[in-house]
């Protein structure tokens, strides 16, 4: 592990001296003085184009991020990583998101077992159960075939499940509906269960620990649920599965350990979606269409390890957000994902990459003097563009974006396609090279408008083009991400899979909900801003 402050390394020092350099440099001046300069910077690996063209790089640039992340220690974190060290030092844990995807025939070892036979042993199961409710054959307590799935999970647990489910819907059975509940706020089950019929419902209680408190609250509302309706406690085993690492748990909880599926403490939250977190995507797409999903991440798991730097996707996402985060400042970065099908890929990514590099000590403990992972946001296109988009041409911040986009539609209809990604190679367009003063005079605009309509550009994004959005891509995007995550917590000196943060807020509301509860008001001890919040909700309460 490097335990050399990251901007004592000489690295750093160099890229401090080269930024100082290339600051001002306009991509209009470097596009114009390269003509070969999209080739230069860009990737086609894995069936993706990745074009970084657009950033405020030179080749000088990338050379000193490469070898930041050489000395950093990457390659051989990378290895680190996929073969099973105990990454996760702040908990003690390895860090095999990747061995989920791996093939039937692969070994990697946790404390010296190999863990790909449980691996392959969860997925069949998961198969055997999903074909059962696709089929139909998996009755209901009164006969009913199943029609309704309920997905009951939280941030890891849910963000997964949701996103894939909305971003394959096309490759899901439509006669059968998939609704997911997360919050403990109790609209969110109310509307979940809105005009389900118990008799035809299943519900997944997603949760690694099975301890957390939303899904825990969650799950014995549906519990009540299930049984105001079948008036049967046997009943439960046929409308409830567990997909946990806490078997004692589940079955204290009243599900049958038979449908449960179980997977591992290696198993961050945010990384688990194909692992039996997975279960309700499975369902809705189908065993097979789940395998193209895992063939996905495990090539772009195999360029991460294998690709050098210079090539290798993850690992120039990675630098050019800490060239941004570091060197420009930039406090944001915008996902922009021009398919509608997406529409939750922003979310699940805001927990990934926030709740993975939002932190400020390195791994050895020491607080940082640089900044670590940015603010993630977005919103499918075109929409964002009638919305955001105006902060990051024209306001005073830079926001590196990453634009996603597809060459063939899932539904062709008339020429919304090619109008879709029209706007995305627009917006990269206008992003980097804007409109000057003397194009807006040259077109006669009047002088006091001139100001307002000129767009500085030197804008950076990245854009990304693929195919078509199908389970496979799915898998391809989601772990570029996943090691982009990685490397860039490699290099901030990170343990990027813990998650402390969450913590304190948990504790604290632990305390506090009694003091809403009980009838009498017991005396409050927090500071006079809590104190008078709870004075004030208990007495609009009554
Ligand atoms: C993710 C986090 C966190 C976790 C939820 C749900 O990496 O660990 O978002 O997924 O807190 O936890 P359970 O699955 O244990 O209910």
């Amino acid at each position: 592990m490097n335990k050399k402050n990251l901007t004592d390394m000489p690295e750093w020092k160099a890229l401090e001296a080269h930024y100082e350099k290339v600051k001002e440099l306009h991509m209009r001046d470097m596009f114009a003085s390269d003509s070969e300069r999209a080739a230069r910077f860009s990737i086609k690996a894995e069936g993706i184009y990745f074009d970084y063209s657009k950033h405020r790089i030179n080749e000088e640039t990338m050379r000193l991020l490469i070898a930041l992340a050489k000395a950093s220690g990457l390659q051989e974190a990378i290895e680190d990583m996929f073969s099973g060290k105990k990454i996760n030092n702040t908990e003690n844990r390895a860090v095999l998101h990747t061995a989920l995807r791996a093939p039937k025939d692969a070994a990697v070892n946790v404390d010296g077992v190999n863990v790909i036979p449980e691996v392959h042993a969860v997925l069949d199961k998961m198969e055997k159960f999903a074909n059962k409710i696709r089929e139909g054959s998996w009755k209901g307590f009164t006969g009913h075939p199943i029609k309704n799935i309920v997905n009951i999970g939280i941030g890891g647990s849910d963000l997964g499940p949701v996103m894939a489910y909305e971003a394959l819907k096309d490759y899901s059975r439509r006669d059968l509906t998939f609704r997911f509940v997360s919050n403990i706020d109790s609209t969110d089950f109310f509307e979940a269960v809105e005009g389900l019929n118990p008799e035809e419902t299943l519900f997944i209680v997603a949760s690694k620990t099975f301890t957390t408190l939303e899904t825990m609250t969650n799950a014995k509302t549906a519990r009540e649920w299930c049984l105001n309706a079948l008036k049967d406690e046997k009943a439960i085993a046929f409308h409830f599965a567990a997909l946990s690492t806490n078997a004692k748990a589940v079955s204290d909880f009243g599900i049958d350990t038979a449908n449960m599926f179980a997977f591992w403490d290696w198993v961050g939250g945010r990384y688990s979606m194909e692992s039996a977190i997975g279960l309700s995507t499975m369902i809705a797409i189908g065993p097979d269409n789940f395998k193209k999903l895992l063939e996905g991440f495990r090539s772009i798991d195999n360029h991460y390890r294998t690709a050098p730097f210079e090539k290798n996707i993850p690992v120039i996402m990675a630098l050019l957000g800490i060239w941004y985060a570091d060197f420009y400042g930039a406090q944001g970065m915008a996902v922009l994902p021009y398919e509608q099908y997406l529409k939750r890929f922003p979310a699940y990514l805001q927990q990934l990459t926030m709740e993975s590099n939002g932190k400020g000590v390195t791994r050895d403990g020491r607080k940082v003097n640089y900044e670590t992972g940015a603010i993630y946001f977005g919103e499918p296109g075109t929409n964002g563009q009638h919305s955001f988009y105006q902060l990051i041409h024209q306001g005073t911040k830079l926001i590196p974006c990453d634009f996603i986009g597809f060459a063939k539609p899932l539904h062709a209809i008339g020429r919304h396609h090619d109008l879709l990604m029209a706007n995305v190679f627009a917006q990269a367009e206008a992003l980097a090279f804007g409109k000057t003063k003397e194009q807006l005079e040259a077109e006669n605009e009047k002088p006091d408008l001139i100001p307002h309509k000129t767009f500085e550009g030197n804008r950076p994004s990245s854009v990304f083009l693929l195919e078509k959005l199908t389970p496979e891509t799915l898998g391809k995007i989601v772990a570029l991400y996943e090691h982009c995550v990685h490397a860039q917590g490699i290099i901030w000196q990170l343990d990027s899979f813990d998650q402390w943060g969450v913590q304190l807020g948990k504790i604290l509301a632990g305390k506090i909900a009694p003091e809403l509860e009980n009838k009498e008001i017991p005396e409050l001890r927090h500071d006079s801003s809590t104190n008078s919040l709870i004075a004030e909700y208990r007495r609009m309460r009554k």
